[in-house]
Order: structure tokens, then C-alpha cells, then sequence
């Protein structure tokens, strides 16, 4: 049952936390790559014709998101650059989401780039405790997110800030109503460039307040397990989630088994 690449402590502290930050998983030559290219995304300006597409209705999430003071999320990386293709089945990664999730599928992809100023967006989390088991030794979690850090992410940087074993807490607290280290029992989690958070989107977390002056950027890359319906979730975002077959022609027979449900799926615009 147990993943062999996975250890017993990482098992244990993943469980315990709700968490794990792996160390050097991308090379200081990788993060400037894909900081490039990253940083030219969010110099452009994007059309999106598709969510003119999708007739009247709650607003959708554009690919470049700047309604933020001092950040810009850029939505659907796979979309914009074949770079960001390689992190879908990342060689270190890819144990911890066969061990955590089962069978993982990649539901979205996103980055965030914080500037001097940038405040926390809220407290939340992607799936209820009840979405994480442990069951017959294996532990379970429905949605677990990876952020690659492609920058310094200290405490002073805007780094993510998570309450460890709040995955499984039975009592819920009024999480907008917290920021940053309010929240009883949050703790900054930090790590250098090059570093992956891994954690359970049952985890309450945000970010904390950015107040140095270098820029921090983070990719995000998230996962569900398979018998989670994508396309459900956040319907008027759903061409964020899925990647047309003509861009997943150019991925590797395990990029494609990771977004399998795209081939299942319908989707138009
Ligand atoms: O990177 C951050 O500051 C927080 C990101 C976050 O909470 C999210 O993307 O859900």
C-alpha cells in the first residue's frame, strides 16, 4: 500500500499537518524559466472572446486577474506555455499524489505574483475535513494542491499561512473573519525557491501580508481524485480546468493519464 518514495515520516507528518514542504525540487535554472516566461504572461493582455461565449451569467475568472492590489494571478498555464507542462507529472511530486490522493487528476493550474502591498485574500479551503480519510492504511484526500515556489516564500514575502491539522478539525471558526496569524494556531509556511508546498485543500490557509519589496511568485498545480467531477465545480470556469486535445496531443503519455477527464469532458469555448 505504502508509496516506497514516500516515506513513513513524511506519511506522518502529511497526515498529522495536513501539509509537506518538499526542498530543491526545481533547480535555480528551472525557476528562472519559468519565471520568464511567467513574467511576460503577465505583462500581456488576453482577449478571453470565451466567456462572451457563455451568454449571461454569475462572472467568470479571466486568465489575467489583477482586481488584487499589488498581485496578478494568471489562470489555465498549460493554455498560455508548453514550460508549465512539465510540472503536471514532476518526477519528485508525482509519489506524494498517487500516495495522498489515489488517483490524481489535474483539475487546475494557476500562478501568483505578490508585490510589496499585496494583503491576504481570506482565509478557506478547496474540500470539507470529511473529504480526507485514513482508511485500511492509506491516507486519502480529495483535492491536494502543490505550489511551486519560484521565488523566496519568507514570512515577509506574502507566504501561505495554514492552520497544520485543520483537516480534520471537527469545529469550524468564522474563517473570513481571521487574517494572517489571527487565526488560532496558523503558522507561516516558508521555503526557498525551488521548494514545493503540498497540502490537503481541506487545509484552512491564505496568505499573509506581503510587505517586502522583491516580487513573490508561486505556481500552482491541483489535483482531485478521479471520481470528483471537475466540470461541477465552478461551471463558468471550467476553460481554465480543461486543456484542448490539441495542447495535450504535445504531452507525455503521463501528462495525459493525469487529465484523462478531459477526454470525457465537453467543452466548447
Ligand atoms: O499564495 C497565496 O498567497 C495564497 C494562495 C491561495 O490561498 C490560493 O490560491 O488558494
Amino acid at each position: 500500500m505504502t508509496n516506497s518514495q514516500v516515506t513513513q515520516e513524511e506519511r506522518f507528518l502529511f497526515d498529522l499537518q495536513g501539509f509537506l514542504v518538499l526542498q530543491n525540487v526545481l533547480s535555480p535554472m528551472d525557476c528562472s524559466r519559468l519565471l520568464q516566461v511567467l513574467s511576460d504572461l503577465e505583462e500581456k493582455e488576453y482577449a478571453d472572446e470565451w466567456i462572451d461565449s457563455l451568454g449571461p451569467g454569475p462572472p467568470a475568472r479571466p486568465t489575467k486577474e489583477t482586481n488584487r492590489t499589488d498581485q496578478v494571478r494568471i489562470n489555465g498555464l498549460p493554455r498560455l506555455n508548453p514550460v508549465f507542462d512539465h510540472l503536471i507529472d514532476h518526477p519528485r511530486v508525482l509519489p506524494y499524489l498517487k500516495e495522498f490522493v489515489g488517483e490524481p487528476q489535474l483539475i487546475n493550474t494557476w500562478s501568483i505574483s505578490k508585490f510589496q502591498g499585496a494583503e491576504p485574500g481570506g482565509y478557506h479551503r478547496g474540500v470539507q475535513p470529511t473529504d480526507h480519510t485514513f482508511r485500511e492504511g492509506a491516507i486519502r484526500t480529495r483535492m491536494l494542491n502543490t505550489v511551486y515556489f519560484l521565488t523566496e516564500n519568507g514570512p515577509g514575502d506574502g507566504c501561505l499561512v495554514a492552520v497544520p491539522g485543520v483537516h480534520k478539525c471537527n469545529i469550524d471558526l468564522n474563517w473570513r473573519d481571521y487574517r494572517g496569524l489571527n487565526l488560532p494556531g496558523s503558522v507561516a509556511v516558508t521555503g526557498e525557491p525551488g521548494d514545493v508546498l503540498i497540502f490537503s485543500e481541506a487545509v484552512v490557509h491564505d496568505g499573509l501580508p506581503k510587505t517586502t519589496a522583491n516580487t513573490r511568485s508561486n505556481l500552482y498545480y491541483n489535483y482531485v481524485h478521479t471520481h470528483y467531477n471537475p466540470m461541477m465545480r465552478e461551471p463558468r470556469n471550467c476553460h481554465h480546468f480543461y486543456i484542448p486535445q490539441n495542447i495535450r496531443e504535445r504531452f507525455s503519455q503521463s501528462q495525459r493519464d493525469l487529465t484523462a477527464w478531459m477526454e470525457l469532458a465537453k467543452w466548447d469555448f
